[in-house]
């Protein structure tokens, strides 16, 4: 039994199958665990879902900015830009199903035995463990509640607050905890945000630092596996965080870890979707036209 983490599917179910394959993958023994952003982008969104969705006892799974997109689109179809590859899926006969096995997935993951936590973008500085799981849990919450769904889904679009304050209510207090648990790249050392940057670790805004390098960050001597950032291609140079996209749909490369030995893998996915070796890997960089929010 092993227990493995890939990074930012996008829709590269080729890619995740490679790697699947690769570590002879046993849905009914081994664990994967799934940093979010599922869907969204690259060339088989449904497939990737519906595969997934079969396969949903054997994962662990934290939403990110494109999965909660997509169940907003679920919600409001008017919600779709025109960079979103995710309609093939609202119009599916079976979408209820899977958007509804979507909507129990969780904002943040903690393994108590292995000491490390699972997240789509990552965890504020000033916040512990214990804090970021209870905010997790309010978001949580919300998506599972079918009255409180739409009005979440509705509010969480928009970069404001910037900055966690215990005293914010409703949906301006769930707004920023989905912001940094799925958007985050950049905070100052007190979580102020700045959604902007989506480049490497050097091009921060003056007076931030990537999430993880602020020195009395909270959560130091926790193990926390992140995606989201495909700049960072996959390096983040901080003990004990690991930098899981490596941009697949971008025409990088998806990476699949073995969580208890870190020991890692990579697949080449085309735009095609077919898996394959290039010979030079291209530069990683998002487009800057994408709507989903990042
Ligand atoms: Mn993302």
């Amino acid at each position: 039994m092993a227990t493995y983490a890939v990074g930012d599917l996008q829709g590269c179910l080729e890619a995740l199958q490679c790697l699947l394959k690769q570590v002879a993958f046993d849905p009914t023994k081994d664990r994967l665990w799934l940093v979010g952003d599922l869907v969204n982008r690259g060339p088989q969104s449904l497939e990737t879902l519906r595969f997934l969705h079969g396969i949903r006892e054997s994962l662990v799974c934290v939403l990110g900015n494109h999965d909660l997109h997509l169940l907003a689109a679920g919600q409001n179809i008017e919600r779709l830009k025109k960079a979103d590859t995710l309609r093939e899926i609202i119009e599916a006969p079976d979408c209820a199903e899977l958007l509804d096995w979507l909507r129990q997935q969780k904002l943040m993951h903690y393994d108590e035995q292995r000491n490390i936590a699972l997240v789509h973008a990552g965890v504020p500085p000033q916040w512990s463990l214990r804090k970021a799981l209870k905010c997790a849990a309010e978001v949580e919450t919300a998506l599972r509640d079918d009255n409180l769904f739409p009005a979440y889904l509705d509010g969480m679009y928009g970069n404001d607050p910037a900055k966690w304050d215990n005293d914010l209510k409703g949906i301006a207090r769930l707004r920023v905890i989905t912001n940094y648990f799925t958007r985050m790249r950049f905070c100052t050392a007190e979580g102020k945000l700045d959604l902007k940057s989506k480049e490497g670790l050097d091009t921060a805004p003056a007076g931030y630092k990537p999430w993880f390098q602020h020195k009395d960050r909270k959560t130091k001597g926790l193990k926390i596996i992140f995606g989201h950032w495909a700049a960072l291609e996959g390096q983040c140079n901080e003990p004990g965080i690991s930098a899981l996209d490596t941009g697949c749909v971008w025409g990088g490369a998806l990476t699949l870890m073995n969580v208890d030995s870190g020991e890692r893998i990579a697949c080449k996915c085309d735009a095609q979707g077919h898996a394959a070796v290039p010979p030079v890997a291209p530069r990683i960089s998002e487009p800057s036209s994408a709507s989903a929010p990042r």
